[in-house]
């Protein structure tokens, strides 16, 4: 059934408090809630009807005001409990029986490693217990939990308040949260595990204590993510003068889990992934990754918590602004510039793609059959890309002073989009009301900007925006769109321009641009002079736009020379490998001029001394072939992912002398010794191997067995698409190393799936057969499956269709055990518009044979929308 954002109908009653009693036996798990109930005074004079939903819950008994209610007059239907004719006010309790030990979908509450969990979000807590599950229902919990001793932690949310013995070698522990919050806030967790503790004082003296509970043996791979924890408290604090507001915050690790993490109050619920690492089994890149989820969880406990969604519509309202948020905190923490270019990579290549597919929508999706498949790159990444905008256009202090203003106004409530644009606006007394547009539009603008013939000293451009149309067919309206742009001489220094003949100079500005078409000339302050200026446009990606420019390659790469943006400097060089190996794949270009002009310019970014390791390292990361697809109509992604191969060795041979001397051991030793060095060495690895290097190839042969992550992952990648023998010796090395390690051989499962070499579907079959290999793990199967379809083209888009039709088959078997994660990993089989005649029909048989093995409701969604 479709839910449309229109329907949005306030709840007729309000919990005034919840009881919930948790009881966990071997076979079934029972479940009382206890719910105050009380007439909404906003609902209007609606019926005096309640919903309590249930999922999958054996009903036991009920309850109205003590008063039994007959097993025969149960007003049970699919949904759960539809109560009608309620007093005002009342008590509704429920008895009811759930199954953790056989919960495979991983919603509700499920066995993780012998540990008992839960994932409320968004409509899990239903399969729990019967309660209003929706987020505008928001109230005060405690929770009583009994177990086996064999369990020794029974967490919930809030304050520990009572803890004892139960009957029979049972316990118990009561938990109170006094901060109202919705059921999908709600967890729990019951297991046997250890506990990494610290302790923060906030700003205002309070003492917080933080825990984190790991698997036995796990404790040493705590201390990143609590330190992670740590530097996100005092940031939230800094920067919006945001405390946290209990005593406790627990995070827990678990190993089964749907995604990266999730914000429950005060009981953070983490993929093990995501929280134990160091160097020795996490790169660089994965403890970054630690570092921002623990942020971004953190920061929900304001921006999702205390004030949180009125319904799922209204998702990117704490997504969004929390990816914003948690993107800022890695920006001031690392590299500004690298973490901009991380961030745009990330948008482009999953976000782009999914505005030009079937599930096309706009940020804040106007009907969903499933909300679980709005949890996209588009309600995550664009939403944060809208808020950037706006906070932007506000400046620092504005955007804080919106922040404070919509905390002052709906700290403890439910609200929309609508409310937080409104807080921004007011606060700062603005119109913000043509930003609203990017909320309720799908598609990425393209923006055209292109140079009017005229003077030298002045220089005039036309910009032009359009909308293209996509699936979720909504108002295709001229967007806000702010461009930030300068201009560089021809010996690339900025050049201060005004945009009237005698206004105030600024080597920078922003042209908001508000109608479909704008023209603005610019007035070089050196006026008259023989200047020949080079536009920088978009600087830092200011809005997520395709930027269609008239910029000649010369002048590209002196951006990429010169450019003070630093993001335009790697846009520049994306734009120049991506122009290149465009035009190998097409055939009509043999690289060599390309490949020199970019080899001449990276040669000039490696002598730079000013500039950092990792930002070097970051712009020799060649766009990948998601984001090279969107320039070829038909996307051939196995032609695309051959030419960027034999770029990556033509720079390789181009860069052969230097690539020589930085692989010296004193200068190999000197980079090993910093996260950018590391970064920048594997680069040039890479680039080595590629070019058949025997040097570059006897150093990853033994930087494979490097005691740091970074080194020995970077190495085993840097040989992954060689059909040397040093791979499988790489490979099989890695693996014996790790075999004990169930999160370090995810990574050797992703590299076997994503070598061009060795990840053939035969090969996955074996993989999946390996001891290490668990289906019922989204990790495992986003490491074999996942990365195949997103890393390994030549095989998944195989000219035989073989590899669309073995991942519609393992997609059957997954949906039939976990819908949430089948209903993800079919998205690559449903851009198929992208390509030829030939795959789409392969993609479509493969699509077609999900639909008729009848599956979930969150695949069907996917599947229908895309066969439609
Ligand atoms: N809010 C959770 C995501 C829940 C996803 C449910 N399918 C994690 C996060 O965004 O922080
Ligand atoms: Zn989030």
């Amino acid at each position: 059934m479709l839910k449309h954002r229109s329907g949005y109908m306030p709840p007729a009653y309000l919990v005034i408090a919840a009881h919930l009693d948790i009881s966990i036996f071997d076979d079934q798990t029972l479940v009382t809630t206890r719910l105050e109930l009380t007439k909404n005074p906003d609902a209007g004079t609606g019926a005096n009807e309640m919903r309590l939903n249930g999922r999958d819950l054996e009903l036991k008994r009920l309850s109205i005001d003590n008063i039994e209610i007959a097993k025969d007059d149960w007003p049970l239907d699919d949904a759960g409990i539809h109560l009608t004719n309620l007093p005002e006010s009342c008590v509704v309790e429920s008895l009811s029986v759930c199954h953790p030990e056989t919960n495979t979908a991983l919603e509700g509450l499920y066995l993780s490693g012998g540990m008992y969990c839960t994932q409320c979000e968004p409509e899990g807590f239903r399969r729990i217990g019967f309660y209003p599950d929706r987020p505008d229902v928001m109230t005060i919990f405690t929770v009583r939990i009994e177990a086996d001793i064999a369990y020794p932690q029974l967490l919930s949310n809030g304050n520990l308040v009572e803890t004892g013995a139960a009957s029979e070698g049972r316990h118990f522990a009561v938990w109170h949260d006094p901060h109202p919050k919705p059921s999908y806030l709600f967890a729990c967790v019951v297991g046997d595990l250890e506990c990494a503790e610290d302790n923060f004082i906030t700003a205002s003296g309070r003492d917080v204590a933080l825990h984190i509970y790991v698997e036995k043996g796990n404790v040493g791979l705590t201390g990143h993510a609590m330190d992670s924890l740590k530097r996100s408290m005092k940031w939230d604090e800094d920067r919006f003068g945001l405390e946290y507001d209990l005593d406790l915050f627990q995070i827990v690790a678990v190993s089964h889990f749907n995604m990266g993490a999730m914000e429950n109050k005060g009981l953070n619920i983490f993929n093990s992934k995501f929280v134990l690492a160091d160097t020795n089994t996490a790169t660089d890149t994965d403890l970054h990754r630690v570092e921002s989820i623990v942020a971004h969880e953190y920061f929900h406990n304001w921006t999702g918590n205390r004030v949180t969604c009125r319904d799922w519509f209204q998702l990117t309202l704490k997504e969004g602004l929390t990816v914003y948020r948690d993107q800022c905190f890695s920006a001031d923490t690392h590299d500004e510039g690298v973490q901009r270019a991380d961030d745009v990579s990330l948008l482009r290549a999953a976000q782009f793609p999914e505005d030009r597919s079937p599930t096309a929508h706009p940020i804040r999706p106007e009907s969903y059959r499933e909300i679980n498949n709005f949890y996209t790159a588009t309600v995550y990444e664009k939403g944060a890309e809208v808020i950037r905008m706006m906070a932007a256009f506000l400046g620092r202090d504005g955007f804080r002073k919106g922040m404070d203003l919509y905390f002052k106004r709906h700290d403890g409530s439910a609200v929309t989009c609508d409310d937080f644009v409104a807080a921004l606006a007011d606060s700062n007394d603005i119109d913000l009301s043509g930003f609203a547009r990017w909320y309720e539009q799908a598609g990425t603008p393209h923006l055209s900007v292109k140079r009017v013939a005229g003077g030298k000293a002045t220089i005039t451009l036309d910009f032009e925006q359009t909308l293209p149309e996509t699936a979720a067919k909504t108002p295709r309206n001229a967007v806000p769109i702010p461009v930030r742009l300068g201009f560089l001489d021809a010996a690339g220094h900025p050049v201060a321009t005004s945009l009237t003949p005698d206004g105030v100079s600024a080597d920078e500005h922003v042209v908001l641009m508000q109608t479909a078409t704008h023209r603005q000339s610019f007035h070089a302050a050196s006026g008259g002079g023989d200047v020949a200026l080079t536009p920088s446009l978009l600087r830092n990606f200011s809005a997520p736009v395709v930027l269609a420019d008239d910029l000649s390659t010369a002048e590209r790469l002196h951006l990429m020379a010169h450019d003070t943006d630093r993001f335009n400097r790697w846009d520049a060089a994306q734009t120049l490998a991506a122009d290149a190996i465009v035009a190998a794949a097409t055939g009509g270009n043999s690289l060599d001029a390309d490949a020199a002009a970019l080899s001449g310019a990276y040669r000039n970014i490696l002598g730079e001394a000013d500039l950092l390791d990792a930002f070097k390292a970051s712009m020799f990361a060649l766009p990948g072939v998601s984001v090279l697809e969107s320039r070829l109509k038909p996307a051939d992604p196995v032609a695309l992912y051959h030419a960027r191969m034999r770029l990556q060795a033509a720079l390789g041979d181009g860069l052969a002398d230097i690539i020589a001397t930085y692989l010296k051991d004193d200068a190999r030793h000197a980079l090993q010794a910093s996260d950018g060095g590391r970064a920048l060495l594997n680069a040039l690895l890479m680039l080595g191997v590629a070019a058949s290097s025997a040097q570059a190839e006897d150093i990853a042969a033994a930087q494979v067995l490097d005691a740091n992550m970074t080194l020995s992952q970077g190495a085993v990648m840097a040989l992954n698409n060689s059909t040397s023998t040093a791979r499988d010796v790489g490979l099989s090395a890695f693996h014996d190393r790790w075999l004990d390690n169930p999160l370090v051989m995810e990574k050797w499962f992703q590299m076997e799936s994503m070598s061009v070499v060795g990840g053939t579907v035969a090969r996955l079959k074996t993989l999946m057969q390996h001891p290490s290999f668990d289906p019922n793990n989204p990790n495992k199967l986003r490491a074999v499956l996942g990365a195949f379809m997103s890393g390994n083209p030549v095989h998944f888009y195989a000219e035989d269709g073989s590899g669309f039709a073995f991942i519609a088959d393992c997609l059957i078997d997954i949906d039939s055990r976990n819908p949430q994660i089948s209903a993800r990993m079919v998205l690559p089989l449903t851009r198929m518009s992208a390509y030829d005649d030939r795959r789409k029909a392969q993609m479509m048989a493969a699509l077609r044979q999900i639909d008729n093995a009848k599956p979930s409701n969150d695949l069907a969604e996917i599947v229908e929308k895309t066969l439609a």
